[in-house]
């Protein structure tokens, strides 16, 4: 069976999400990041000593847009991109998610909510959220007139930006300057894979 290794409140998440929409049995293996993740043990299959992490017969996989990635491709979920050309725009929007945006996503979500009032930085978060505005502008274009950022069903194209940013919420960030965005963000989240991952 495959196992996820991780705890939820992480970028597990992501990973657990699309398990969910796939409907494929899976074990989650509860494993923090402070012990479990550093274990010798563990570093055997993520020597990142991180999580998630993916076991899948003898595929071991880390790095969670990857792992989302493989699992869409290998299980019939629907959540393939439909031919090679949409799978290429699933690619740019997972690398450019984690590449370009999801730094300043977490900065912002850890300096505004997530950190006590003592330990936040308000010059972190302001600078998040400046950085953020030409991403967010980038996304809310791409989705004028679509539902989905790539092809025409929901697929890992629109779970792994989308699990990023999720926490854009978390961060209470007012997104009312970008409907498309605003519009689609809200949809992603309400389906229903993702209250499943939430209680796991
Ligand atoms: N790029 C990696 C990042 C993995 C990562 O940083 N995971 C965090 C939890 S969200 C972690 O394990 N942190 C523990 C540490 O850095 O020691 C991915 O997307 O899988």
């Amino acid at each position: 069976m495959i196992k996820l290794y991780g705890v939820s409140a992480s970028r597990t998440f992501r990973c657990l999400w699309m398990l969910e929409e796939l409907g494929v049995e899976y074990e989650l293996v509860p494993t923090n990041i402070s012990d479990d993740a550093k274990s010798a043990e563990y570093k055997r299959l993520n020597p990142n000593g991180r999580v998630p992490t993916l076991v899948d017969g003898d595929t071991v996989l880390w790095e969670s847009m990857a792992i989302n990635l493989y699992l869409a491709a290998k299980y019939d979920g629907g959540l393939r991109p439909a031919n090679v050309e949409d799978l290429g725009q699933a690619y740019k929007w997972s690398f450019w998610i984690m590449t370009e945006v999801e730094k300043s996503v977490l900065d912002l979500m850890f300096h505004r909510s997530i950190f006590p009032e003592g330990q936040r930085d308000h010059k972190i978060a302001d600078a998040a959220w400046k950085a953020l505005q030409t991403p967010l502008g980038i996304l809310d274009d791409a989705l004028r007139g679509r539902k989905h950022l790539v092809g025409q069903t929901f697929s890992v194209g629109d779970l792994n930006p989308a699990s990023v940013l999720m926490w854009l919420k978390l961060a209470k960030a007012d997104l009312s300057s970008w409907p498309n965005l605003q519009t689609w963000l809200e949809a992603c989240l309400s389906r229903p894979a993702v209250g499943r991952a939430r209680k796991k």
